[in-house]
Order: structure tokens, then C-alpha cells, then sequence
């Protein structure tokens, strides 16, 4: 017995966060229906959304979506879950062929709330949230883009944006978002210790690439409307096309998730399920 407990906490302290894994949904879509897997799907504006076998990151299966419109959009909700001041999630996205000239100014991939009913109340008793968008085009881009340029990260009335770099290759050896490759995407969500202090983070990784790092976000702050929130308490996955300037799609483009992951700890690792079981403990 003494050396299974031994052999327990090599396991646990080898683990690359040096935290127990604590997952509150996993999903790599092999089974089940949207509507068993999600807590709620809130599709609108005629975006088409299912369980596809056209590709998969894991095993046969992966959501498709398909945006035959600016603002088509779809809300992927697991259910809510008790705050957490820190969420990590992990996601695999596929673009298929015709993005290329039709990658939107942005395209949301998650919505993050610290409200349990996916809201942020209203304006003066606000919670803290973010809106979540991988694809970004800056509004320098161009219509004929063959690639996304950016990410743009909503935190009620503040934009953090940025460019990938042209140096950052992710797995397919290329840089930028493009067509036809699985993209990892993962995101760390660390709430400020406290309203207006400046120590809250957001961490980014594509491809195990870091592509966005702050220490200093300001997730609670009374200047900007947002006071509220104790922890993460809901999100989605999925989101909306919007064109903004560019206007909608030329011709309707599909989308595909897989391997969804939401945890309380940092819990990196390649695969769709945690490398240290969540009933795991040592005494
Ligand atoms: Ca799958």
C-alpha cells in the first residue's frame, strides 16, 4: 500500500501544473447528442450547427458550423458551474476550405462569464466577462486575406488585440490562422485578487505556442462598469461571424470543434482528457 501511495504522488507531483486536476466538462463529441452533451445550444441567424464526421481531431466526430451570413452564430453552453477564480479551457479548431478571402474582421470562439445564467448584468452593477475571439482581422486587413491575422479579447469596454507574430509557426509550419489544420487552443482565465487591482491574467497558447500574455488584467474594475463577479461561473464555446466591415461571407463556411476541455487548473496537456484523474488524492 505504501508504495502505491508512492507511486500516487510521483504521478501527482510529476503532473505539469503541480496541481491536481480539477475538470468540469470534458467532451470529445464520440457520443451523444448536442443537445446531451450541451447544458443549451442557442443557434441563431440561420447558422447550421451538428455533430459532423467531414473531421475530427479526436476519434470520428467533431461539432460542425456552418456561417451562411454576417452575424449567423451559434452558443454551445455547457452547464454553469461553482465559481472559480481561475478557468482553463482547451479546445481543437478546424477551418475548412473557402475561409480564404472570407475570414471576418472577427470570429468569437468563447464567451466567459462570472454570472451562472451566461449574462453580465447590466451596465453600472456589471460582472466581469470576456468575449473571446481567436480570429481577428484588425481592421487593416483585407477582404482577399488567405490567412487571420489576430486575436481580440472583449473585456467589457477594453480590447486587448494582437497579431500572431510572423515568426510563431504553429503545427502545420506555417504562421497565422489558415484552412485545412487542427488548431489547439488554449486559454487561462485568473480573475483579479480584487475590483480596480491590476493582477488578473490572461494567457493564450495555439499550437503550444504563447501568443498572448498579461498579468495585469483588470477582469473587476469600477471604471470601466464591471465591479462584480467572485469567480467563473459559465461560458460557451462556439460564437457568432461578424464582418464588420468586411461585410458576410462570399459563400457559406464550416467550421469544426473538438475535444472541448474546461478545468480550474492549468491542466496542459495534448490530449482531451487530464493526465491526472480528478478523484485522485493522496493522504
Ligand atoms: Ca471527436
Amino acid at each position: 500500500m505504501k508504495l502505491l501511495k508512492s507511486a500516487l504522488l510521483i504521478a501527482v507531483l510529476g503532473h505539469a501544473s503541480g496541481a491536481l486536476a480539477a475538470p468540469i466538462f470534458s467532451s470529445d463529441l464520440e457520443s451523444g447528442t448536442l443537445d446531451s452533451i450541451f447544458y443549451d445550444v442557442n443557434s441563431y441567424e440561420g447558422v447550421q450547427v451538428s455533430l459532423s464526421t467531414e473531421q475530427a481531431h479526436s476519434g470520428s466526430r467533431a461539432v460542425k458550423i456552418v456561417y451562411p451570413r454576417d452575424e449567423a452564430g451559434v452558443e454551445l453552453k455547457p452547464a454553469a458551474f461553482p465559481a472559480t477564480k481561475s478557468l482553463y479551457i482547451r479546445k481543437y479548431e478546424y477551418f475548412g476550405p473557402g475561409w480564404e478571402g472570407n475570414w471576418p474582421v472577427g470570429l468569437k470562439t468563447s464567451r466567459y462569464f462570472t454570472r451562472p445564467d451566461f449574462s453580465y448584468g447590466s451596465d453600472g452593477s456589471a460582472y466581469a466577462y470576456m468575449s473571446e475571439k481567436l480570429i481577428w482581422q484588425t481592421y487593416s486587413g483585407s477582404t482577399s486575406d488567405q490567412y487571420a491575422r489576430g486575436l481580440c479579447m472583449a473585456v467589457y469596454n477594453q480590447d486587448i488585440e494582437a497579431t500572431y507574430a510572423s515568426s510563431t509557426l504553429f503545427g502545420n509550419n506555417l504562421p497565422y490562422i489558415r484552412t485545412g489544420h487542427w488548431y489547439k487552443m488554449e486559454t487561462w482565465l485568473v480573475l483579479n485578487s480584487g475590483v480596480d487591482v491590476a493582477d488578473g491574467v490572461m494567457q493564450v497558447w495555439i499550437d503550444d505556442k504563447l501568443v498572448l500574455d498579461r498579468k495585469n488584467v483588470v477582469w473587476k474594475s469600477s471604471s470601466r462598469g464591471v465591479p462584480n463577479g467572485t469567480g467563473w461561473q459559465s461560458m460557451w464555446f462556439g460564437g457568432n461571424y461578424s464582418g464588420a466591415v468586411f461585410g458576410g461571407p462570399g459563400t457559406s463556411v464550416s467550421r469544426y470543434i473538438d475535444d472541448l476541455y474546461l478545468s480550474t487548473t492549468l491542466d496542459r496537456s495534448s490530449g482531451p482528457t487530464p493526465r491526472a484523474p480528478a478523484n485522485l488524492s493522496v493522504q
